[in-house]
């Protein structure tokens, strides 16, 4: 059995953790929750993370959820995923950007690709069209970051582009008008060339195949 097991769905922010996994040539397993079966919501998975959610790591034998953790575990554990520093402010800095993307962007991502979650068919097109207006603040502050420099932290890249590319990725299969945002554009571009990126979106492939075979693939319906 693989010591480090990976619970996914394609599509979500297990993206990030496969891609930190991924970057740092660790080998794993990763095993597809089916949402539309519910298994997300089963005894068994609800065992290893009562918050019902992917990504969940087991790690020699445990489980460890919600992606900012899992990245600063990883990082604290390998290294290579955030600038090395010994400074704790610094530290806390890069874990106020991994915040930024799951506490700030992450919430308006599920509004703008979900907003029937929230309120009913009915409302929807109205909070797609608020968390977008949300959005933009903050796509524009992420633009002017990027600008002149090719990841977040200048020339070295870390697990922060994969976050932000993640949340680009999302919004941008959700109507959201990333053309507005050129240098976020080439970012996700240039993320994608990754070899790291690229083995954990084949991953997701064959996943998103799986579920198609089994008649399981989420299609949420679309706004604009
Ligand atoms: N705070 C968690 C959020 C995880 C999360 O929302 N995952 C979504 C997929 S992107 C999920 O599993 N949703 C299923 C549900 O809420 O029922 C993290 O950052 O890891």
């Amino acid at each position: 059995m693989s010591e480090i097991i990976l619970f996914m769905a394609p599509g979500t922010c297990a993206r990030v953790t496969a891609i930190a996994l991924e970057e740092l040539g660790l080998s794993f397993e990763s095993r597809v929750i089916r949402f539309m079966k519910g298994e997300h919501k089963s005894p068994h998975f609800l065992q290893l993370n009562p918050k019902g959610k992917v990504p969940c790591l087991i790690y020699q034998d445990q489980p460890l959820t919600e992606n900012v953790a899992i990245l600063t575990f990883l990082n604290n554990c390998y290294g290579g995923l955030l600038p090395a520093t010994d400074s704790a402010w610094q530290q806390a800095q890069q874990l106020a950007d991994l915040c930024f993307c799951a506490s700030t962007l992450h919430p308006l991502v599920t509004r703008i690709r979900m907003p029937h979650f929230f309120v009913g068919e009915e409302n929807a097109q109205l909070v797609w069209q608020r968390a977008c207006q949300a959005m933009d603040e903050y796509f524009q502050l992420i633009e002017q970051r990027l600008q002149n420099h090719s990841w977040w932290y200048g020339d070295q890249w870390s697990i922060v582009d994969a976050y932000l590319y993640w949340c680009f990725w999302r919004v941008s299969g959700a109507n959201y008008d990333v053309s507005r945002f050129p240098g976020f554009v080439e970012h996700a571009a240039r993320l994608e060339e990754r070899p790291s990126v690229q083995r954990a979106l084949s991953r997701e492939l064959v996943a998103e195949k799986q579920l198609i075979e089994e008649g399981l693939r989420f299609t949420p319906p679309s706004y604009s």
